[in-house]
């Protein structure tokens, strides 16, 4: 059986850009979800991603259930608590935060969780998880209780990602956070993609469909939109088609 991971690794091999949409079970309902899976599968969006640093709402299964109905885009949860994880999806982003120093997130809460998870049945996929600084506290950078990385320090961000890598990790994820002021610069993600083998997803903050191809040409092997999407749906069409413009190399 082919893995989540083993294709976005192929995808990675053959150049292949994906563009992910990001939902947040609090921001959605029945009728805008339909909606908003309708436009993805059209698009041709390559995954959704569920979850969010804090969710109240106990939509995460129902959300979860109402996308796999409705279409075959592979579901990944990414979880901002324990409490988020969803037999009814593909996989789930093993989130450790490597960019601070909260021990909490980087293994507390997978040593409480680790039973429920391993017995969720989902593909779990080890992610280095970096947040860089989006140049206003973000419901991330609050929650994570853990300083963003600056965002012009592109050494670090190089040697936080190429550590993650070392330790296992399969992703490396580096979000300037949901609804970030400023995304991510793409001389960071260049840094960060030319010191790694492993694929880069880039999210936060990216509001137009020409960020999203600079953001693939940088280096970004999966670029992830939630925001902008919530404002206007039309997006989802013009954003995919920007990634799945950047050309593949040939193999
Ligand atoms: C947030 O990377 C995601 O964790 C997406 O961010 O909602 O700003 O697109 P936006």
């Amino acid at each position: 059986m082919k893995t989540i991971l083993h294709s976005i690794k192929e995808h990675k091999k053959q150049g292949k850009k994906s563009f992910a949409v990001l939902i947040d079970p609090d921001k959605v309902n029945e009728n805008n979800l339909e909606q908003l899976i309708e436009l993805s599968v059209e698009a041709k969006v390559d995954y959704f991603f569920v979850g969010g640093s804090l969710v109240i709402s106990n939509y995460v299964d129902e959300c979860v259930q109402t996308i796999k109905r409705n279409s075959k885009i592979p579901v990944l949860l990414f979880p901002g608590s324990p409490s988020q994880v969803s037999k009814y999806a593909d996989a789930l982003l093993y989130l450790s935060l490597i960019s601070g120093r909260n021990a909490e997130l980087l293994i507390g809460q997978h040593v409480v969780s680790a039973p429920v998870v391993k017995q969720s049945g989902l593909e779990i996929i080890p992610t280095g998880y970096m947040v860089i600084d989006g140049g206003a506290p973000t419901t991330v950078s609050y929650i994570s209780n853990a300083s963003p990385m600056p965002a012009d320090k592109n050494e670090i961000a190089m040697c936080t990602a190429m550590a993650g890598e070392m330790l296992g990790m399969q992703l490396i994820y580096m979000d300037a956070g949901s609804g970030a002021k400023r995304a991510i610069t793409e001389s960071m993600i260049q840094r960060v993609s030319q010191s790694i083998d492993v694929p880069l997803i880039i999210g936060g903050g990216i509001i137009d469909p020409e960020k999203t191809y600079l953001n693939c040409k940088a280096g970004a092997d999966v670029v992830v939109v939630g925001n902008a999407i919530e404002k206007d749906a039309s997006l989802i069409k013009e954003m995919a088609a920007a990634v799945h413009s950047v050309p593949v190399k040939a193999i």
